[in-house]
């Protein structure tokens, strides 16, 4: 059970009242799944909940007992929602009056959803698990469909399909996890009559819901086109969960399994940024985070400097006004690339200065900040071997070369981890075509991490072909039981590294042990096969690396050679040295005789 913020109880399960809501309903009512739309203790949470299984619930109960608890409008519609549903509120406020329109939590759609409404609205970013990491640790626990994101997705569209008034409108879902609903052909089952992929702004979705208010049929799926102009784009002026505001949207680095890449490299307008925030404080919203593929394109998208050497004039003014806008109490990253931080270390300080007092994030034995506080965005490091990684993303680490990608991952690494910054890196294992080499050369990237002492939570998820990807027809690992022995190592070095930071009390390896083992026993050893034996034994550290290596049953990784980051610059092309900040020091030979020469040329 949970309680509203004005004080009314509300089950989680599936809730069907026939008493018709007293104005009717309204004409278009918008939702999210619970776990999508939550602004309760702050992103991990929401991780945990779409890369759990549904019987590891109690996990997240006893951790977080109020997370299911929500607040209201006095009106009962939802006081927060994810960015997606907000924008397409927005959308059709363009058109629609705002008593036809509400946006509410799944567990008032009773309230809302009357003989009136026309269409429920979904959105959601991840309905049915079957993305990278969502899929892969449900997976290693038992059961890789039912997430407990996707366990509230299924109760959500349960509740849709039973209401009396089904008949009488439309389900369209939309949101960055609407492909899974086509992949998986669930429409019947979700009782979904359309899928729109794309964004709320275009006037093709204004159509598409001027047709389903007709009550004409509709299309199963919908493709809209994603705006081209920054202009184009809205903002919204509701609260967000988390307080999530769009900064930038698409990337520019091309790598190829990538799905937000497709959209186009825009940097959005900073006074429509600050228009969201202010919005969101007004409505209660203590915490802001922009989202972002990477974070450091912003102000040097379309300018005459490649977008990868970063503005960081524009970025301190655009994050200092964030953190200074009263009622901003803290501020979360999201997601970035590494190759910035080599490139602009003094950058990083900068906006550490900036960030760290509003984070809320606090690593007591990794920060140096007097509160031990930390920054973590998330950053894809994806793999250790240069083979792949120029298959798969040549242009991941530019303006250096793919060829020193473990290097731009070291450098990068040691000039965060010195400013308090400690990211979360995603690992893809079983990419197509990948080898027993290509596998070695992560684990040693990532030996080369723990030996050199630095601190990144790495997160190996299994190769997903994500839809319109340009690896869209790949297939590469598909059950956790086709994984290698060395692809099972990297999986649990890592998970076995990120637990470092809370292994430094006296019962905490002891309890790793216990738990690890206990657990391989109970289920884990019959559904990952062999090949996850020695791994585990490993992760558990009941026997010690060096014993495994002897005994020949885990490869314990070579020392990379690295360039320092001295050497990273002076391999970059003079075309580029224009762009350096001489601040930051290490600068090439020649690189002031070179820029007079390019100035006087100029
Ligand atoms: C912020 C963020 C988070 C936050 C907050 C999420 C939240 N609930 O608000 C946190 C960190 C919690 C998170 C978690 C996860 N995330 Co996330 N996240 C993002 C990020 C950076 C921004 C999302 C956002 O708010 N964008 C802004 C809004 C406006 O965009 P939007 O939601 O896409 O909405 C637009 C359209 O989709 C459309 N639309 C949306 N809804 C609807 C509904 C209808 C009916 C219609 C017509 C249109 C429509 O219109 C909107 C614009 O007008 C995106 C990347 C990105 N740039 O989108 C990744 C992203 C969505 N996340 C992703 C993933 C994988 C996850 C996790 C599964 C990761 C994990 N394993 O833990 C979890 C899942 C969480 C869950 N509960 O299930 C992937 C999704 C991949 C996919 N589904 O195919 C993305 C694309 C990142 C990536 N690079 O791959 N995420
Ligand atoms: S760097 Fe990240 S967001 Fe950019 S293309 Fe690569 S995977 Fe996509």
């Amino acid at each position: 059970m949970s309680t509203s913020g004005n004080g009314t109880a509300h089950s989680s399960n599936l809730q069907v009242t026939h008493e018709a809501p007293a104005d009717g309903g309204r004409l278009i009512v918008l939702t999210a799944p619970l776990t999508e739309a939550i602004d309760h203790a702050g992103y991990f949470i929401q991780m945990a909940l779409a890369s759990l299984p549904i019987w590891m619930e109690g996990v997240i109960n006893r951790k977080y007992p109020k997370w299911r608890e929500v607040e209201h409008n006095p009106d009962g519609s939802a006081r927060y929602m994810p960015a997606g549903v907000r924008l397409v509120e927005k959308s059709l406020l363009r058109e629609y009056r705002s008593d036809d329109v509400v946006a509410c939590f799944p567990d008032d759609l009773h309230k809302f959803v009357g003989p009136r409404t026309r269409v429920v609205a979904v959105s959601t970013h991840n309905p049915l698990g079957v993305t990278f990491a969502a899929g892969v640790y449900t997976s290693i626990f038992g059961s890789s469909r039912m997430p407990i994101n996707s366990h509230y997705s299924r109760l959500l569209f349960a509740k849709i399909k039973a209401s009396p008034y089904r008949e009488s409108f439309k389900v369209i879902v939309g949101g960055s996890g609407g492909w899974q609903i086509i992949q998986t052909d669930t429409y019947e089952e979700l009782s979904v009559d359309c899928v729109v992929e794309g964004r709320s702004e275009s006037t093709d979705t204004l159509e598409l819901f001027r047709k389903a208010i007709r009550g004409e049929e509709l299309p199963r799926v919908v493709e809209v086109k994603h705006p081209i102009d920054r202009e184009a784009i809205l903002f919204p002026d509701t609260r967000t969960t988390f307080g999530v505001v769009e900064m930038t949207t698409g990337c520019g680095r091309r790598c190829k399994f990538c799905v937000p890449d497709l959209n186009p490299q825009i940097d959005l307008p900073k006074d429509k940024i600050m228009g969201a925030v202010r919005a969101n404080v007004r409505n209660g919203n203590k915490q802001i985070s922009l989202a972002t593929e990477d974070m450091f394109i912003w102000g040097q998208v379309h300018t005459e400097t490649p977008f990868y050497f970063p503005n960081r004039e524009a970025l301190v003014d655009l994050y200092s006004d964030i953190v200074n806008t009263p009622g901003v109490e803290q501020h979360v990253l999201s997601h970035c690339t590494i190759a910035p931080a080599v490139v602009d270390p003094l950058l990083i300080k900068q906006l550490s200065d900036l960030l760290l007092p509003k984070s809320p994030i606090h690593f007591p034995l990794l920060s140096s900040h007097p509160q031990k506080k930390a920054l973590s965005p998330l950053i894809g490091l994806e793999t250790g071997s240069v083979r792949m990684a120029k298959q798969i993303m040549s242009s991941k680490g530019v303006p250096f070369s793919i060829e020193d990608w473990p290097s731009v991952v070291l450098e990068g690494l040691r000039v965060l981890n010195e400013n308090n910054w400690f990211p979360a890196m995603t690992l893809i294992v079983g990419n197509p075509g990948e080898t027993d080499q290509d596998v070695m050369e992560t684990i040693d990237l990532v030996y080369e991490i723990e030996r050199r002492g630095l601190f990144a939570f790495l997160i190996p998820s299994i190769f997903t072909p994500l839809h319109d990807t340009r690896m869209e027809k790949e297939k590469g690992v598909t059950q956790t039981r086709q994984l290698t022995p060395l692809q099972w190592q990297l999986m649990m070095k890592c998970w076995k590294m990120n637990l470092r930071p809370g292994q430094y009390s006296w019962w905490g390896p002891m309890a790793w042990r216990m738990g690890a083992i206990g657990m391989w026993l109970y289920k884990l050893r019959r559904l990952n096969g062999p090949n996850f034996t020695w791994p585990l034994w490993m992760f558990s550290g009941a026997i010690s690396e060096k014993n495994l290596q002897r005994l020949g049953k885990i490869y314990r990784g070579k020392p990379v050679k690295v360039k320092t980051r001295k050497e990273l610059i002076a391999s970059l092309k003079p075309k580029d040295w224009q762009y350096l900040r001489a601040d930051n020091g290490d600068m090439p030979a020649g690189f002031e005789q070179h820029l007079a020469a390019h100035a006087a040329a100029v």
